[in-house]
């Protein structure tokens, strides 16, 4: 299986982490986002959203983080993808929210627009409005995830045991780290972060993005 992917693509972090952490058989292979090569043959004919990650396992081709993660737990029989319909449909529920809600404008209205040149706004008012609306809903979202989700004890995002919803939320919920977001109002938000980052494959999966956040250590953000 092939797996394009960048080191500092927070939908590419989850299943990088995943792939490592489970040992799967998945080659990685760079799409520089950073020099635009997804916007350039071949890879914007292979991906025409022009995004990554894209998975590749014989003649399936998947986009989608949240897809390739499931297809990948199926496909190894992973228990991080609990087989009970209940349990499944609630870790599919954390997936969905995750991906509809809190990434939206937790990386499209708030973080993207403050690290990413080509998601400056025209004007100086939009850009200013985008990143504001996106850090009050962001912390709208999290606060649902900090008290619901993860409220009265809850360990893990579905149930007592770490499954993808975990892998994918973390991934997303790091990206602030860029930001420098202060996650201390969320405290069960924080703790799960540090129960994830536990795994022994966080780090080497995180170097290149750490790497990044550091070298944006001068610049002010928002947030
Ligand atoms: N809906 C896609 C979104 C993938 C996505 O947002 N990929 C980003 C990197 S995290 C990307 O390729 N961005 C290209 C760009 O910003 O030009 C998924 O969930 O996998």
């Amino acid at each position: 299986m092939k797996l394009y992917m960048h080191p500092v693509s927070q939908t590419s972090r989850p299943i990088r982490l995943l792939a490592a952490e489970k040992q799967l058989p998945v080659q990685e292979e760079v799409v520089d986002l950073m020099i635009g090569a997804h916007h350039e043959e071949p890879f914007a004919s292979f991906n025409p959203s022009r995004q990554v990650p894209v998975l590749v396992d014989g003649d399936l081709k998947i986009t989608e983080c949240s897809t390739i993660l499931k297809y990948l737990a199926d496909k190894h029989q992973l228990p991080e993808y609990p087989t009970d319909f209940k349990q499944r449909a609630r870790v599919n529920e954390v997936m969905d929210w995750l991906n509809t809600g809190f990434y939206r404008d937790w990386a499209y209205n708030l973080v993207y627009p403050q690290i990413f040149p080509h998601h400056k706004r025209p004007s100086e008012e939009g850009h200013r409005v985008t990143i504001e609306w996106g850090r009050e809903k962001s912390q709208f979202w999290l606060s649902v995830l900090n008290d619901y989700y993860l409220g009265q004890g809850s360990q893990w995002l579905v149930g007592d045991q770490m499954t993808i919803a975990d892998y994918m939320g973390a991934g997303y919920v790091a990206l602030g780290e860029i930001i420098r977001f202060d996650l201390t109002p969320y405290p069960n938000v924080t703790a799960w972060l540090a129960r994830m980052k536990a795994l022994p494959n966080w780090n080497p999966v995180s170097e290149v993005i750490d790497g990044f956040a550091g070298s944006l250590h001068d610049q002010t953000f928002i947030n």
